[in-house]
């Protein structure tokens, strides 16, 4: 081999891993379709929806956009709505004591007129779990495909997926733990049985652990119980013979990070880790995602979607509200409204620096900081100081509800190490989040339609403390190590019950 054929192959090797790592991007904040639609009015009309539900209509008319409805009498329309909403209405599901249910559901089919279904889809919606209750044993938002579709819930679990029928994964808090992860079953999944994940019996597999089995401490973002949250997923099904399928998800438009790479997007190549038995472990030392395959024919495609709450405890009070679903062809991102300020402010790590010191009003609005996991980043004392932030206070429009200062004292979640976050509030509260080690941080105040997104959404990838806030600053944290012992202890009996 001549030595420029040598170098020319290095040259093409670089490519080629690069362009591995592009196809890693996805789009997060305000940077999607609901960004468009302010407040989500007229959503349904663009080309990249394929379903709205905003329960905005009676009961009888939502239920009936549904193909497949479990215990209609545990559900109501109640006037609590997401800020931003355009809506008067979201449903609760309520699972009450002895009401003799296991949950509720809404399920139907999302299929293009000439296809069995959609080769990548994105379901967003908002959800808020009563602050007060009990623990979930399975949830949906869900998204999975049939072949052939069918009008209900197609799913066996317990077992391996038949590339040639079925697949369906989900967003869920995980019970005791309350903190989101994935719940997959697919072709390829692993079984708990043994430690290379070979065995018969398999529950949906969870993706955002930590390694060690027996501490195998979820790293997810904390569930935020009574406040509205916005959760958005996305399943890419692989190419025939390939196992390129991919699947992610957002937490109030923000993809989740832990030691500088993004773990809730994993497809072919990314993220790093390790397999342990059924769960796996991102690390950046580890080995690349292999990619999902979740699929041996063509005809099988993404071609549903099913919101629910699922519990075996006769005695579970469990009060749910959904709201502002929208499943689509592209990243749809979280409520947006164009006007008012947004809290920018953010983070900050470490030290809790400065953070959003600007925020140029007008602009921004979006969120930010993206870097760090959640909660990981800065260091517990670390607070965003809300007065810097580019809040509210800056724009000559501030939004509804928000306060910039709100979020003060930043969410400390569980795990304290939270970074403050102001968030901001305002317009798109969800937003706020500065970056890098208290540097570029906020974004600004929102105002503009479009213009999402402040410099700190990529600023702030690599930093060592990035704090990705969350709206409300409750950025999530980490469990401290008694609380995750405990979790992984109740995981774990879970684990066999399940
Ligand atoms: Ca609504």
């Amino acid at each position: 081999m001549s030595r420029r054929l040598v170098r020319t192959s290095l040259v093409l090797a670089t490519l080629l891993s690069h362009s591995a790592s592009l196809l890693a991007q996805e789009s997060e904040g305000d940077t999607g379709i609901a960004a468009r639609h302010p407040g989500d009015e007229g959503i349904d009309d663009d080309s990249e929806v394929v379903f709205v539900e905003n329960f905005e209509a009676s009961l009888s008319e939502i239920l009936g956009r549904w193909e497949d409805v479990t215990s209609p009498d545990s559900m109501s329309l109640t006037p609590d709505v997401p800020a931003s909403s355009s809506g008067t209405n979201s449903l609760l599901m309520h699972k009450t004591p002895g009401d003799g249910t296991t949950g509720a559901a809404l399920y139907r089919r999302i299929q293009p007129a000439d296809a069995e279904g959609y080769e990548r889809l994105y379901a967003r919606m908002y959800v808020k779990i009563d602050q007060a209750a009990d623990v979930i044993h399975h949830f949906g938002t869900n998204l999975g495909g049939n072949c052939p579709s069918t009008p209900w819930p197609m799913v066996s679990a317990g077992n391996r997926t038949d590339g040639d029928s079925s697949f369906w994964t989900g967003i869920e808090p995980y019970g005791e733990d309350w903190q989101w992860d994935f719940y997959t079953y697919w072709v390829e999944m692993r079984s708990w049985e043994n430690d290379d994940g070979s065995g018969d019996s398999c529950y949906g597999n969870a993706f955002l652990r930590d390694t060690a089995e027996g501490d195998w401490a979820p790293i997810g973002p904390q569930v935020r119980r009574g406040e509205w949250v916005c959760v958005e997923m996305m399943v890419q099904v692989n190419d025939l013979g390939e196992s390129n399928g991919e699947q992610a998800f957002w937490i109030d438009g923000q993809l989740i990070r832990d030691d500088g790479q993004i773990i809730s997007h994993l497809g072919p190549g990314y993220p790093n880790g390790s397999w342990l038995r059924d769960k796996w472990s991102p690390a950046p030392a580890g080995d690349p995602f292999e990619g999902f395959r979740w699929r041996t024919t063509a005809d099988l495609l993404v071609n549903y979607v099913w919101l629910y709450v699922y519990t075996e405890e006769e005695s579970y009070d469990i009060p749910v509200r959904f709201d502002d679903v929208v499943v689509a062809t592209s990243y749809i991102g979280p409520l947006y409204t164009g006007s008012g300020g947004t809290g920018g402010s953010g983070g900050s790590s470490g030290t809790g620096g400065s953070s959003g010191s600007s925020g140029t009003p007008g602009f921004g609005g979006g969120s930010g900081g993206m870097s760090g996991s959640p909660g990981m980043g800065g260091n517990a004392g670390g607070r965003a100081r809300p007065a810097s932030g580019g809040g509210a206070g800056e724009s000559d429009r501030p939004a509804p509800g928000g306060t910039g200062a709100s979020s003060a004292s930043g969410g400390s979640s569980a795990g304290g190490a939270d970074s403050g976050g102001a968030g901001g509030s305002g317009a798109s509260g969800r937003s706020g989040g500065g970056s890098d080690n208290g540097g570029s941080g906020g974004n600004g105040a929102g105002g503009v339609p479009g213009i999402g997104g402040g410099p700190s959404r990529s600023d702030g990838s690599d930093d060592d403390g990035g704090c990705g806030c969350l709206a409300a600053g409750s950025a999530p944290g980490r469990s401290l190590p008694g609380a995750a012992f405990a979790a992984a202890l109740l995981l774990f009996a879970r684990r066999r019950r399940r």
